[in-house]
């Protein structure tokens, strides 16, 4: 088996359309090693699979790197035993119930405000005028944080999501995302100092109070989990909504039968996160020598889960480069949970928390878009693009609605 076969994922063509090059990474290099990142690339579902589920031998260690250093301290998904679960409950708490409740509120507020000057223009970039500012508006009222600040919030939440997500870094924008990071930190400093003495009914206040088993979260976890949910809810949002409306205006048979019945929304959302997920990388560290398909990576060397290629392995799904809503190995009820056949919310311990939630927000925000599509193409002159090796999404999706 070869390790390097002349595809780098680092090359202008990989970028331009990684989908192109899945079946050949599957096929020939499920195991491709990268020597400007250092890290071995596995494409193929079942060794993602477990990587993902094998805690002792693949670690979140990656993170402490990659992560904690605009986090500015420990996120859960570092943690393990007793207090991962404590931890992870306090979160998946605040994600549940009358808190859902709550944020599906924001949502549908958020939405509707932000559509109403495109309504009489017929004309909006789904993307660039409100899949951005929708996401991070959101994100903001489900922390209890100001949306007036959301423009500056949005900038620092850039250079954190930069550095979380940037395979390689120059040292001058290193500096830049670490810099947004100590900015986002002081904000967040008094707020929470706030909310410890006068608790509301919001997230941030929620990781303040909140106790499980007797374990509760410092100041520093409470700011890392907050920079947390910042970046995972909202950079992976407008890129599901915006890719999404792409495959449905793609697909008008799919369409005509979602605007029917609405209901098949959490289906074509399920799909459209298997075919496209958003987030196509995940980082584990090797913590002893295994092997791939005859190929062994060593101990200590950094793992990258391709989902975006195991996701369309014909070993997982049939005809898996066809997006289809009613595949039968799809099943959507289990999409958002543990049991998902996809791994674009990753898998096992730390598989998202926030599922469930962006179930609830994208089902209620494409709910409330969906009735522009009757009418929808795309604005003339438009090329389809995407970006992003880490997280991937539409550059823009300028559509005309009239
Ligand atoms: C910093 C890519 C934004 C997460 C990590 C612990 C983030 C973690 C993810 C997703 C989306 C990010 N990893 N959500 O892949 O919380």
């Amino acid at each position: 088996p070869v390790v390097n076969d002349r595809i780098s994922v680092l090359s202008e063509d990989f970028a331009a359309d990684p989908y192109r090059h899945f079946a050949r990474l599957r096929e020939r290099t499920p195991v491709h090693y990268e020597p400007a990142v250092d890290g071995y690339f596995l494409s193929r579902h079942r060794d993602v699979k477990r990587v993902l589920t094998d805690h002792e031998a693949f670690s979140t260690e990656t993170l402490q790197v990659r992560a904690e250093p605009v986090m500015r301290g420990p996120v859960l998904a570092q943690m393990t035993g007793a207090e991962h679960t404590a931890k992870r409950k306090i979160v998946i708490r605040s994600f549940t119930g009358s808190a859902l409740r709550d944020q599906v509120r924001a949502v549908h507020t958020n939405a509707a405000e932000l559509l109403a000057p495109f309504l009489p223009r017929g004309r909006m970039d789904l993307v660039n005028d409100f899949g951005r500012p929708f996401a991070v508006q959101v994100t903001l009222d489900v922390l209890g944080l100001d949306r007036g600040d959301w423009r500056q919030l949005a900038d620092w939440h850039g250079g954190v999501a930069e550095f979380i997500t940037a395979l390689t870094l120059t040292p001058e924008r290193r500096r830049h995302c670490l810099d947004c990071a100590e900015r986002l930190e002081a904000y967040l400093r008094p707020v929470i100092a706030r909310r410890r003495r006068h608790p509301g009914e919001d997230l941030i206040s929620k990781l303040c109070t909140a106790e499980f088993d007797g374990v509760a979260m410092s100041d520093r976890e409470v700011t890392a989990l907050v920079i947390n949910v910042l970046a995972a809810a909202t950079e992976p949002a407008d890129k599901t909504l915006a890719l999404l409306f792409k495959h449905l205006i793609d697909h008008p048979g799919q369409l005509a039968q979602v605007r029917r019945d609405p209901g098949l929304l959490p289906a074509a959302i399920a799909e459209t996160l298997r075919h496209t997920p958003p987030v196509q990388l995940i980082p584990r560290r090797a913590e002893r020598d295994a092997e791939f398909a005859g190929v062994t990576v060593p101990a200590g060397a950094t793992v990258f889960c391709m989902i975006g290629a195991a996701n369309r392995d014909p070993d997982a799904f049939t005809a898996p480069d066809t997006f289809d809503i009613h595949r039968p190995d799809l099943a959507t009820a289990r999409s958002f949970t543990a049991a998902a056949q996809h791994l674009s919310f990753g898998s096992g311990l730390h598989q998202c928390v926030g599922a469930a939630f962006t179930r609830a927000e994208i089902e209620t925000v494409a709910a409330l878009l969906l009735p522009l599509l009757d009418r929808v193409r795309f604005s003339p002159g438009f090329r389809y693009r995407e970006t992003g090796l880490y997280t991937r999404g539409p550059v823009a999706l300028p559509l005309d609605f009239t």
